[in-house]
């Protein structure tokens, strides 16, 4: 059956691929349920320990598809739910994935494509790599979670001038920002992501969890409920085979070898 996502499993690693490269691999409502399936399954996998999310062709996302939102606007089923029933549950899954999430940009990623992005732990982007954050440009005010992302990301001020002004940004400038954490040359992308991820799949997997639930919980609160917060996930993490290993190799003068549990 023809598939506009794909799902791969190698090494630990599940490489997820939006597939719809003559259409700029933008969403349709069919794309966006294979995209939640994939990412709640990577989610649910314990097999899984790091993902990757990338595009096929020129783009990486270049977010809704216009042309079945603009039938749905005809039709007069506005946004026809697919906020809580696609955007919000992918954004869930990629922001709470118990395990580090890497977004290999390999060309625009414009709109929700831009929040897919933003939602991954980890950004690498190909220097042909562009970021639109495009809303306003079509009179929408930005959703999949871009309002609380990119002003963490790249702060308030740069946020509001990227939503405002709407104008593309390119990967050296994505990269001054903050937006990504390396950019690559374009036949390099995969195997960066790869290389990284399959680094990330073969660490710590619950700390790895625990850092992403810490950092998340500290945003929104003070420095005492951080303090708890990282008493419980710590306390977590002591009762890991990882952690218990990983302190006797260490002790013994040898390489740790992390089993994610
Ligand atoms: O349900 C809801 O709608 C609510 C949710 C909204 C979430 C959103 O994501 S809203 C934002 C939607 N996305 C956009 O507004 C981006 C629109 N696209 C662009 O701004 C530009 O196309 C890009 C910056 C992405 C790329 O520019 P460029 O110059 O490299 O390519 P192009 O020539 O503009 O586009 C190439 C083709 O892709 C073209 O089709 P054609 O003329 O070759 O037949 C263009 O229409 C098509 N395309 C690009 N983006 C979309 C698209 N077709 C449908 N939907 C798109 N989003």
């Amino acid at each position: 059956m023809p598939t506009s996502v794909e799902y791969d499993l190698v090494e630990g690693v599940a490489t997820i691929t939006l597939s719809r490269p003559d259409a700029m691999n933008s969403l349709t409502a069919e794309t966006k349920a294979e995209l939640r399936e994939a990412v709640e399954r990577a989610r649910d996998d314990t097999a899984v320990r790091a993902v990757v999310l990338t595009g096929s062709g020129r783009a990486f996302c270049a977010g809704q598809d216009l042309r079945e939102h603009a039938a749905n606007l005809e039709a007069g089923r506005g946004l026809a739910g697919t906020l809580e029933d696609h955007y919000e549950p992918i954004i869930s899954a990629l922001t709470g994935m118990p395990k580090p999430v890497i977004a290999a940009v390999n060309g625009v990623a414009a709109g929700a494509g831009f929040s897919f992005a933003l939602a991954c732990d980890l950004r690498i982007a190909s220097e042909k790599a562009s970021f639109a954050t495009a809303f306003t440009k079509i009179g929408l005010a930005p959703d999949s979670g871009m309002s609380w992302t990119l002003q963490r990301l790249v702060g308030r001020a740069t946020a509001l001038e990227l939503l405002l002004l709407a104008e593309p940004v390119r990967a050296a400038e994505a990269l001054e920002l903050g937006l990504v954490n390396r950019v690559v040359p374009p036949g390099e992308l995969a195997a960066a992501a790869q290389d990284l991820a399959v680094r990330l799949a073969a660490g710590p997997t619950q700390a790895y969890g625990a850092v992403k639930a810490a950092l998340e919980y500290a945003e929104a609160t003070g420095l005492s409920g951080a303090l708890a917060k990282e008493a419980e996930l710590q306390k977590a993490c002591v009762r890991t085979a990882d952690h218990v290993s990983a302190t006797k190799a260490f002790l013994q003068k040898e390489q740790p070898v992390f089993e994610g549990r």
